[in-house]
Order: structure tokens, then C-alpha cells, then sequence
């Protein structure tokens, strides 16, 4: 990926712990790396077809002079969110803010903080069979295509699937969906529970009746296990309510743990 640099820019602004930074500012040096595909600007000769410098540095010092933090952490995720949001040519983002004004009773040149972040691709599962479940999965869907950290949703239909494991349970509506997020995993799992609480999602039974689960099924091609999150989410190439949604929106993703097409997990569990 082509890379457009911003090389220190000098900001008089007032972030800090101590309430004399607060009150009487100092300089910050803040620059930024955007991963741009540069190819159309560069054989177009095109600003349309790019990331325009002069805007990106602009909304950098807004978002500097216009608040206080007390850590430049806060203020390096806060404009790498902002520039991942504002750009959607921009999928990954370098910030790192210097402080060279910092109050160490020390000789030293400057501290600084480094700030990483893209955009990652999750697929999530939908599933619903308690109250109006195509109301609850519509609404599923337009929270999070409302969430500002998460972009280019694409959703697949909604199928009516009978009950899998626990079977003494009314039909299932079940859809999948992928977005591009900057959610890391735990932090997309926050999200997603709290829009199952809001579906008023009452747990009794382990796999039992729910209006509302959202299982996170891949990201990226990692794979963790952990207690709270398991991804690939374990029981993807045993469910067909599961593959034949993601069919729709990719036959082609490899299974990163299992090595397999979804195409080939849905022929396999047929
Ligand atoms: N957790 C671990 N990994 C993940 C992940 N990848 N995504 C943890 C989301 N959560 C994950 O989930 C229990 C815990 O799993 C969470 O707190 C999270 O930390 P839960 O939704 O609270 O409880 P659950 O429903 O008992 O378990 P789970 O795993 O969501 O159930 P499943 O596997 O989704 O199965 N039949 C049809 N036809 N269609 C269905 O959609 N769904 C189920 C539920 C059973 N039968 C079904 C369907
Ligand atoms: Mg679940």
C-alpha cells in the first residue's frame, strides 16, 4: 500500500495531567502516515481520486486545539479514528504525537506516542426466534450500519432455519452480515452484546430461545480462543443456517483455521 506522510506538524495546544499544561498549552508535533492506494490519483493526475493533504492536516489540528486531553493517547486514537472515518480511501493509519515540552525534570529531546489503526473485516451471524424476529434483525442491522467505526456493510437475505441443538424451540430467522471495523474483537463483542441487551435478550437456556445473537464468525484470519471469544466462532462448518448466508456474501473465504472454502464446508456438510 502507497503511503501519504505528514511530517511534524507544530501544534500549540493544551493536553496534560497537570492543570498548568491545561492552562498554559504547549507545542505538540503530530504526524501522520495514511495507507492510500495512490494508483487512479497517480494516472489521472487527479486530487478527486486522492487523500488531500491540506484537509487531513486541518482536521488534525482542529481536533488538537479544539479539546483537552489529559493523555496524547486520547488524542492520537481519537484523530486516527477521525481520519479512518472521514477517508474511505484510507484503510490504516500511523499517529504519533510528540511532546517535546513534556514535564520530566530531565534532559531529553521529545515523548511521544504512536498510534496504530485499520480497518479489519468481521463476518457476523444473526439469528433471532423469539417476538418479531425480522423487526429485531432489521434493527440489528441499521445499528450497526449507524456505528461510526464500522463501514461497508453488506447483509445477506434472511433464511427461516429449524432449530439446531436444543430443538424444542420455535424456527429460527438467520442472516449473516460483513463490515469493515477498527472495533478490536473484544471491543466488537462489547458492541454486539449491547445490542443484544437492547433486544431485550434474556439468557436461560445454553443454545435456548433469544430475539437477538449476534456471533462474531470470522476476523480477519485470526484465530483466537479464549474463554469470553472464540473466533473462528467453533461451530461455523457444522451449521447450514450458518454457510448458506455466507455464500451469499463470500463462497470463497478460506476458513483461516480449517484451511476450507465456505463453498466446500457447505458441499461437506451436505
Ligand atoms: N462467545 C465466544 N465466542 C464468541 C463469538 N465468536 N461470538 C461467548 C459471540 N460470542 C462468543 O453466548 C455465550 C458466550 O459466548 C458469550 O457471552 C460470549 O462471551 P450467548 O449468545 O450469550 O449464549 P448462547 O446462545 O447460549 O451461546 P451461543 O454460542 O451464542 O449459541 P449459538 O452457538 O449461537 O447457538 N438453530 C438455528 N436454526 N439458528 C440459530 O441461530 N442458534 C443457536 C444458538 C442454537 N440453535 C440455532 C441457532
Ligand atoms: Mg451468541
Amino acid at each position: 500500500m502507497d503511503k501519504i506522510n505528514i511530517n511534524n506538524l507544530k501544534i500549540f495546544a493544551h493536553h496534560g495531567v497537570l492543570a498548568e499544561e491545561k492552562r498554559n498549552g504547549q507545542y505538540f508535533f503530530v504526524s501522520a502516515t495514511l495507507f492510500v492506494d495512490t494508483y487512479k490519483a497517480g494516472i489521472n493526475d487527479d486530487l478527486a481520486l486522492t487523500v488531500n493533504y491540506d484537509e487531513v492536516s486541518h482536521l488534525i489540528n482542529n481536533i488538537m486545539t479544539n479539546n483537552t486531553y489529559d493523555l496524547i493517547e486520547t488524542a492520537a486514537n481519537v484523530i486516527a479514528a477521525s481520519i479512518l472515518k472521514a477517508y474511505e480511501l484510507v484503510n490504516e493509519v500511523l499517529i504519533t504525537i510528540k511532546k517535546p515540552s513534556a514535564p520530566i525534570a530531565l534532559d531529553f529531546e521529545d515523548v511521544s506516542v504512536c498510534v496504530h489503526k485499520k480497518y479489519h473485516t468481521a463476518y457476523v451471524a444473526l439469528g433471532s426466534n423469539l417476538g418479531d424476529s425480522k423487526k429485531y434483525l432489521d434493527n440489528a442491522v441499521l445499528v450497526i450500519k449507524d456505528n461510526e467505526f464500522i463501514r461497508k456493510v453488506c447483509v445477506s437475505s434472511y433464511i427461516k432455519t429449524a432449530p439446531y441443538g436444543y430443538t424444542d424451540q420455535p424456527d429460527f430467522l438467520n442472516a449473516c452480515m460483513v463490515f469493515e471495523t477498527i472495533y478490536t474483537p473484544l471491543e466488537l463483542l462489547d458492541f454486539l452484546q449491547s445490542l443484544e441487551n437492547a433486544a431485550n435478550r434474556v439468557r436461560h437456556i445454553h443454545w435456548g430461545p433469544r430475539t437477538l445473537d449476534l456471533d462474531i464468525l470470522f476476523y480477519d484470519d485470526i484465530a483466537m480462543y479464549t474463554e469470553r471469544l472464540k473466533i473462528p466462532h467453533p461451530e461455523i462448518q457444522k451449521r447450514d443456517f450458518v454457510l448458506k448466508p455466507l455464500m451469499e456474501l463470500n463462497p470463497y473465504f478460506i476458513h483461516p483455521v480449517l484451511g476450507k472454502s465456505i463453498n466446500t464446508l457447505l458441499e461437506e456438510l451436505k
